[in-house]
């Protein structure tokens, strides 16, 4: 049986097959393209090796017969955990070629972001690391089969998976699911307890990677610096390693954005494309002036996933050498980008706009009413490329769609006579730490677990790096809890480590607003207010 998803209505569908966005065709075809027309072309450098197109498609040939051997078959899902390595796109379309749909879990995720994401795709197998500390021993594993009973298929990079992508495949044949179908789940940043998942179709995605990898002017030559966990929306499609993919371009492999070792890679191997979170700029910029030589050929640096100020937006081009582009991006669909043809004031100052003439913005009040044009308001989209419906989430999903189908992101905006977008706030219950995104009630749920924590709001702080930092304000039971108490309880029930609030502040009660809520504009007020007193 075929992956449930949110369809589009038939009236749109139809309009987005007539304009050419939506081909019918598996992703498998990026790949088989670039075999045709480059196969010894360098499609990915991973340290000290180099794999040609040809051998991508070999390797991933060769890991999907023996996932075929074990018996995946096309429709089945996979957890996928990997690091920034070459193996995680070889794996990526050795799923694809099965017609087998992945979630991809950041390197950072631990035991509750996978038994979560394991519970909602019952997984048939797990591809991840031996290097990850979970998959040290079977005990996680076994846990994972506990609410996920069919998982069968367990490799662990290292030994297990070179050795299945390098025992030759005979008589292969790939089973792709078609284009109207899930290709993947992507990972929403959530505002609920639960991490939601987002079906991506072959369809939806496959335009998206081709428009921002033609919007973006990607070639044959680009050089992509991919330093952001290789999963992510962003690293992955805007226009990301599947656009450098598309374009027949180069991916090279860094495992984090830490400024001296990617200042190495862009030298060493001609990069010319990196995208970027703004804390990372940040650093970045800091460290450039002693190594402005060492990127020389960077022409170009995308920022994007939080708010940038345009503060250090000017100093990129001066100071970097290179054009910049803004990205405001979501995994559930809409991209903007500002143009690498925009004039500077545009691009220091706004966050682009929709990547496609078929997407639909809306900018709304309150009560569901158009804002007057240039107004703050609620960003709701549809399109091309935007989803319809997070999987097996009915209700939340009444919650975030109009009736229309528009998708409410969340995001306050201002759009311009132009279109373009910039990002002025959020109506979500999200932290974004540095493009690291923290649905509250996620943390919130696991410390009113804690038997000494009556109440529980975690809200964002200011800070000057990564834009916002998390505090969880508690009011306890016991009055010699700790931080380091909740931190170590956090940690025991195993969640990533960028989600472990940076403060706790304890009160006597939380503030309530007239209807009994918890007041967190205020509790983000007070906490204001007390740190700068403390600055002071
Ligand atoms: P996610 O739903 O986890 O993919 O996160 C997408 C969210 O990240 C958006 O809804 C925005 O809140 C935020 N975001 C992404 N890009 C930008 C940007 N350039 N500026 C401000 N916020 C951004
Ligand atoms: O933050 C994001 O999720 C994001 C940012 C830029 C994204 O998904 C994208 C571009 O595609």
């Amino acid at each position: 049986m075929s992956i449930a998803f949110s369809p589009w209505p038939a009236d749109l569908a139809a309009h987005y097959r007539a304009q050419g966005h939506w081909l019918d065709r598996p992703m498998t075809d990026i790949l088989a393209q670039q075999v045709q027309a480059r196969p010894d072309a360098p499609a990915i450098i991973c340290g000290e090796r180099t794999l040609s197109y040809a051998e991508v498609d070999r390797q991933s040939d060769n890991l999907a017969a023996y996932l075929h051997a074990s018996g995946l078959r096309a429709h089945d899902t996979a957890l996928v955990q990997l690091p920034n390595i070459a193996e995680f796109y070889v794996t990526f379309f050795a799923l694809m070629k099965l017609g087998v749909a992945p979630v991809n879990a950041l390197f950072s995720h631990q035991r509750q972001e996978l038994l979560a994401y394991a519970r909602q795709i019952q997984p048939k197998a797990l591809i991840a690391s031996s290097r990850h500390g979970l998959f040290g021993n079977d005990n996680f594993v076994n846990e994972l089969r506990d609410v996920a009973p069919g998982l069968a298929t367990v490799v662990l990079d290292g030994a297990d998976l070179q050795q299945h992508l390098q025992a030759a495949a005979r008589d292969f044949v790939a089973t792709p699911t078609e284009g109207g179908q899930v290709a993947f789940f992507q990972l929403s940043g959530g505002s609920t307890g639960t991490p939601k998942l987002i079906p991506r179709t072959h369809n939806d995605y496959y335009y998206s990677l081709r428009r921002s990898a033609e919007l973006c002017g990607l070639t044959p030559a680009t050089r992509f610096l991919s330093a952001l966990p290789a999963g992510h929306n962003y690293t992955l499609s805007s226009p990301g390693a599947l656009g450098v993919f598309i374009a027949g371009g180069c991916v090279v492999m860094a495992s984090d954005p830490e400024p001296l070792n990617c200042f190495a890679l862009i030298e060493r191997h001609g990069v010319d494309w990196v995208p970027l979170v703004p804390p990372a700029v940040a650093l970045w910029l800091r460290a450039a002036p002693e190594h402005r030589q060492r990127l020389k050929t960077l022409a170009v640096l995308q920022v994007g996933g939080a708010n940038f100020s345009e503060a250090l937006a000017r100093r990129v081009p001066q100071e970097l050498g290179c054009k910049l582009q803004q990205v405001f991006g979501m995994a559930e669909g809409l991209v903007n980008y500002t143009r690498l043809d925009d004039d500077s004031d545009r691009v220091f100052t706004t966050q682009g706009c929709p990547m496609s003439g078929d997407d639909e913005i809306r900018v709304l009040d309150e009560e569901g009413q158009p804002v007057p044009q240039g107004e703050p308001g609620m960003l709701a989209t549809r399109g091309p490329y935007t989803f319809r419906g997070y999987y097996l989430a009915p209700e939340h999903n009444a919650q975030v769609f109009d009736a229309e189908g528009f998708y409410y992101s969340g995001d306050v905006v201002q759009q311009d006579a132009d279109g373009y977008l910039k990002v002025v706030g959020r109506v979500k219950d999200v932290i974004n730490r540095g493009g690291e995104k923290i649905a509250a009630e996620e943390i919130e749920n696991l410390l009113l677990h804690h038997q000494a924590v009556t109440h529980v709001a975690l809200v964002a702080i200011p800070d000057e790096l990564m834009g916002e930092k998390s505090c969880a304000c508690v009011v306890a039971n016991d009055a010699s809890l700790k931080p380091s108490d909740l931190r170590k309880y956090l940690r025991a029930q195993g969640v990533a480590d960028y989600k472990l609030p940076d403060r706790f502040q304890f009160m006597a009660e939380l503030p309530l607003t007239a209807v009994g809520k918890i007041n967190k504009k205020q509790l983000r007020e007070t906490l204001r207010a007390a740190l700068d007193n403390a600055s002071a």
